[in-house]
């Protein structure tokens, strides 16, 4: 388990060249596919909890309790489950606080939902193909969202620890992330001193909110979805 720093930025054509001057070594260039999941009455997301498959790895972000008086710290703090087991046993708190299944999720419920849509438009079927998807129809969990990212991601000399991502998504948006991986909340602050650091170098505005790849997919693709989630201030215009 890792706790997740990161700020996000918006990027143009001359950012590459930006990061070669101040000595940033490019590291490579991924493809990835994300499929994301929650229940069909968005009770993950609307508590920040985000499911995720990324080809055959399955992650789960949680929030880390942050001040919320600090209107000025536009970094974000997520801990990261990757081991299905942990990740299910989360989601299984999160769904079933007091041990007791909400109405209409398992197995007897998604059996009569099959053909039923989310409101992206996929069926659970399609929604569960080859995702290994009888434990995510056990919580009642449908596809919401999937999109590939071409990432070109560089990082600082001297220091492997803070990374930058140049992410350009299938659905014509980009965005840029400085992202340090901590092991403890204790180690929050000097991540954030070196992302503050590292976009004064670059020329990237820390006081700014930019929105990431979800926020754009769900303003463009799920209206209702974004809706609930602009409303329950997980995200923010
Ligand atoms: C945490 C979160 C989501 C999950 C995806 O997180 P993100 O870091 O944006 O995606 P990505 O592809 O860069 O993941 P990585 O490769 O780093 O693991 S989707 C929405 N959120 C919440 C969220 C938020 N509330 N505000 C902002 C600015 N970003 C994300």
């Amino acid at each position: 388990m890792s706790l997740e720093v990161e700020k996000k930025f918006v990027f143009n054509a001359d950012t590459e060249e930006n990061l070669r001057k101040l000595g940033a070594a490019f590291l490579g260039e991924q493809l990835f596919k994300d499929h994301y999941f929650d229940t069909e009455d968005f009770s993950l997301t609307l508590k920040d909890v985000w499911l995720r498959r990324r080809g055959d790895n399955w992650e789960l972000k949680c929030p880390v309790g942050r001040d919320k008086q600090n209107k000025m710290d536009t970094c974000t703090r997520y801990r990261e489950l990757t081991e299905l087991p942990l990740i299910q046993a989360h989601i299984r708190q999160v769904l079933e606080p007091n041990g007791i299944k909400k109405e209409g999720t398992g197995h007897t419920h998604a059996v009569d939902r099959t053909l039923e849509k989310n409101n992206c438009g996929l069926t659970k079927g399609q929604a569960e193909e080859g995702t290994g998807g009888s434990w995510l129809s056990e919580f009642g969990l449908v596809e919401f969202a999937v999109f590939s990212t071409v990432r070109r991601t560089f990082t600082q000399p001297d220091t492997d620890s803070i990374h930058v991502d140049l992410d350009y998504a299938d659905f014509g948006f980009l965005v840029g992330e400085l992202e340090v991986l901590v092991k403890t909340e204790e180690q929050i602050p000097e991540a954030l001193t070196k992302i503050k650091e590292l976009a004064e170098k670059l020329g990237v505005s820390n006081s700014q909110r930019v929105p990431g790849k979800m926020d754009a997919y769900l303003q463009r693709f799920c209206p209702d979805h974004y809706q609930r989630l602009l409303d329950a201030h997980v995200l923010h215009r």
